[in-house]
């Protein structure tokens, strides 16, 4: 029996997945193609650009997506959706809480954890669970807990396909293709609600995501996230293609050398959805769920760096939160500016002070040379030509920025939740299992590259 490779079945996913959001949200097929029209000319315009990512093979998936969201509502959901992701090789990396800006839920991201799975293919998928002990009205929190429990957002079948994987360790070609017919079948859009109208508004005022969560059938995938080469000009070209952009791009602020994560989304669309009432009837009313979102990567920072980031981030948002509506976006962009100006933008200056994860490669000049340089330091090696490097890209989330999408496409809400720290051991506990360390990954990587340019120098260490 021969198993379809992990990477494969991730692929044929968030290819399914991306044709029914398609076909679902055509405002996101408009999105793709600005994205890709942007890629195309941004590629254009720099040779250079186009020569790295022609080497290191990324050119052919440059408009394919990176990532989607889904919010889920009990921890059995989080322990099922763990094991049906781990059928794509996608793993939790991260633990996010979102506590901090006021949201009632906690997160993680599964996604490929090695590099060549990566490269592979990215796609990943930010996953958050409601925290129903944070609504502080104790009837609709139970409400809220009794229409959870008699849920059950799986199918049958998917629940069988993952056994298969656990025990066989891997899926036949058949059995991968059911499985992502099934495990698309979990997040589908139900445009009928399981609640009465009445009860769906209690939930809103307690918060907009609470309602999101708990008046479906399922955790419908609520955006998808195609890469960008050009962030600022898909935003500036958004209105003119029908999309309606959020009011700032999230994260840092432009660079010559890109950071963490920069994202921006149009708005949720407002959608019609049923209502149970009496007598077998419907009520129909709209709900806000759905997006689409871009992103454009840049290098991983290490604890020291992300840190600084954080604190610069921090102190922009006590100067100036951006308005929903725009009214601040050019104020906004000068005080992140501002604030950043400090923040070292020269790759080399960036390695020596610690804020960054960089891969390490030998030289051709320093291969010629090996067998001869035992005893070298790192910086000489460098100096000399012999060991290169380059940023290593960033693979996961940031709070702040997660919280500036949620709010962008929940709207003003004045939630009725109770004010909360993080918990990572709750959330590992419906996880079951313990998150793991985005900086351990970065590090490590970096680590085996630093050992393999030492390898091919001839030096041991
Ligand atoms: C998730 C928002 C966070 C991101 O890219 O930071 C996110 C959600 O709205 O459920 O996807
Ligand atoms: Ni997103």
């Amino acid at each position: 029996m021969s198993f379809v490779e992990q990477n494969i079945i991730r692929t044929m996913f968030s290819r399914a997945m991306s044709d029914m959001y398609k076909k679902e949200v055509p405002q996101y097929q408009a999105l793709l193609k600005l994205a890709a029209e942007v890629n195309q000319q941004t590629l254009e315009a720099d040779p250079h650009l186009y020569h790295s990512l022609n080497e290191a093979n990324e050119l052919q998936r440059i408009n394919e997506e990176r990532h989607g969201a889904i919010r889920l509502g009990k921890a059995e959901e989080l322990a099922m959706i763990r094991r049906l992701f781990a059928v794509m090789g996608m793993h939790p990396v991260g633990y996010y809480d979102l506590s901090v800006a006021a949201m009632p839920v906690h997160s993680t991201a599964f996604r490929p954890i090695k590099d060549t799975d990566l490269k592979k293919n990215p796609f990943r998928i930010f996953t958050s669970l409601l925290r129903t002990e944070l609504i502080e009205n104790t009837k609709i929190r139970q409400m809220a807990e009794e229409i959870l429990a008699s849920r059950d957002i799986f199918t049958a079948h998917v629940r069988e396909l993952i056994d298969i994987h656990e025990i066989n360790g891997g899926l036949d070609h058949d059995e991968a293709q059911e499985f992502v017919r099934e495990a698309l079948a979990t997040f589908h859009w139900h445009q009928q609600a399981t609640i009465s109208f009445e009860n769906y508004v209690l939930l809103t005022k307690v918060h907009p995501l609470v309602a999101d969560v708990v008046s479906f059938k399922g955790p419908h995938i609520n955006h998808l996230t195609p890469r960008t080469l050009d962030i600022n000009a898909v935003q500036n070209i958004m209105p003119s293609k029908g999309l309606n952009p959020k009011a700032v791009i999230e994260g840092p602020p432009e660079r010559k050398i890109p950071i963490l994560l920069r994202q921006t989304s149009f708005k949720a669309l407002e959608e019609s959805i049923s209502f149970p009432s009496n007598n077998n009837n419907y009520q129909e009313e709209q709900h806000k769920a759905r997006f689409g979102e871009i992103e454009q990567r840049g290098a991983a920072l290490t604890p020291k760096g992300k840190n600084l980031y954080e604190q610069k981030i921090a102190i922009v948002r006590n100067n100036i939160i951006p308005n929903l509506d725009g009214s601040n976006a050019d104020e906004y962009y000068a005080v992140l500016k501002q604030e950043f100006a400090d923040f070292p933008d020269d790759i080399a200056l960036m390695r020596q002070q610690g804020l960054v994860y960089v891969e390490y490669g030998a030289t051709k000049e320093g291969i010629k040379k090996a067998g001869s340089l035992s005893g070298e330091e790192l910086n000489t090696l460098i100096a000399k030509g012999y060991i290169e490097y380059s940023p290593i890209t960033y693979e996961d989330f940031l709070p702040v920025s997660a919280a500036g999408i949620f709010t962008s496409n929940l709207g003003e809400n004045c939630p009725q939740i109770i004010v909360a720290e993080a918990n990572q051991e709750a959330f590992e506990d419906a996880l079951g299992t313990k998150t793991l360390d985005p900086f351990a990954l970065y590090e490590a990587k970096q680590v085996n590259s630093l050992k393999m340019a030492l390898e091919q120098l001839g030096i041991s260490n």
